[in-house]
């Protein structure tokens, strides 16, 4: 096929809940949504999922705009590709900007997809039409909220619930949710929020048995995180460092981690993701898929790609009612019985609401 256009669209989507984490706190959710034309006219759609400030990860929305217009369209454009798995090989002149790359790269397997008259979920070789998810909840104002917002989820049907925790806010309030809710599947995520000092406070965790702590330390460090792995029980999860396979085998060669919090956007697209499931599974760590607070077009792509087999934990990706009142797609994820249903349709399998994107 001949990549023919690459557009960006930028949306604004409110969040019904302000995300708060150790970091900073998110009303509302911008990103860029990507089509990519074939001769054909096939389109492909993409998204952007950086954020405004670099607070989570190095890229942001400018950042990206920026490398996507000037360095990365450059390089596909009236380019024709067999197969999407050489979009990476032709990226590589550009390096970092994982996100950038990825919401083209991931365009072009939804265009590809849909020109083979498959859903990417068959490209996967997906097993499964139904998927058990989870919710991450954002630190709250005080315990009674926290409990109501969680008691809302689980009455939802979530059964895996992930709490953002930061110095100061981690035990308690994971021992509220623990008492109140025994039987879900807790843990918590930190967002890179606590060093080797720390190391008292996050032993106190081992007591509440939760399923995983997720990024504990710097986003650069492995080295601590294997210092801490020796220490603690609760197993550990990286998300923020994980940019490659090669960090994978660092995980594996340090002991830094017992779990990957695998994100497409966060590892440059769907080729280099394929490539860190397979040596996850092959080496025993296990893996699993997070999330950007994204659209209805990433959580679309998210659901297809977590159908795969080897995916053995419910991954955060949520019903839309649990992020937006208004999505960038004509379709609404609903939750039934702690499951989301992968679509069925071809590519990603979801349909753009152009009126949302001004089209
Ligand atoms: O650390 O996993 C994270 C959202 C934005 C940025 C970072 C993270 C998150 C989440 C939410 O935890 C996951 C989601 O529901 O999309
Ligand atoms: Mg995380």
């Amino acid at each position: 096929m001949k990549i023919k256009s690459i557009r960006s669209y930028l949306v604004n989507l409110p969040l019904i809940t302000p995300f708060k984490t150790s970091y900073g706190e998110l009303h509302e959710k911008k990103c860029d949504i990507i089509i990519v034309t074939d001769e054909l006219g096939n389109e492909g759609y993409g998204e952007l999922v950086a954020f405004e400030t670099p607070d989570y990860v190095s890229e942001t929305l400018d950042t990206e705009r920026l490398i996507i217009s000037k360095d990365i369209i450059p390089l596909l454009i009236n380019k024709k590709i067999k197969h999407p798995e050489v979009v990476t090989e032709l990226l590589k002149p550009v390096k970092g900007h994982w996100m950038g790359k990825s919401a083209v790269e991931t365009a072009i397997w939804d265009l590809y997809a849909k020109r083979q008259h498959v859903s990417l979920s068959e490209l996967f070789h997906s097993q499964s039409k139904h998927l058990v998810v989870g919710v991450s909840v954002g630190i709250q104002e005080d315990l009674d909220l926290l409990l109501e917002q969680v008691g809302n989820y689980v009455e939802a049907g979530y059964d895996r619930v992930k709490l953002k925790i930061k110095p100061g806010y981690d035990y308690e309030p994971l021992r509220v949710i623990k008492e109140a809710y025994p039987n879900i599947m807790l843990m918590a995520d930190a967002n890179s929020a606590y060093t080797l000092k720390d190391i008292n406070q996050l032993k106190k965790l081992d007591t509440l048995n939760l399923m995983m702590v997720e990024q504990p330390f710097s986003t650069d460090d492995f080295l601590d995180h294997a210092i801490l792995a020796k220490e603690i029980e609760t197993p550990i999860c990286l998300d923020e460092n994980i940019r490659s396979v090669e960090d994978c085998k660092l995980v594996v060669a340090l002991g830094s981690a017992h779990a990957i919090n695998l994100k497409i956007p966060r590892v440059g697209g769907i080729t280099e993701a394929q490539k860190i499931v397979a040596y996850c599974l092959d080496q025993g760590l296990l893996v699993w898929l997070g999330g950007m607070l994204e659209s209805g077009v990433g959580r679309a792509l998210n659901l297809q790609f977590a159908s795969q087999a080897g995916f053995g934990f419910p991954g955060d990706i949520s019903a839309t009612s649990r992020y937006f009142h208004q999505d960038v797609i004509n379709e609404e994820f609903i939750l039934h019985n702690g499951c989301l249903p992968v679509p069925q349709g071809i590519g990603i399998g979801v349909t753009l609401n152009k009126e949302v994107l001004g089209i």
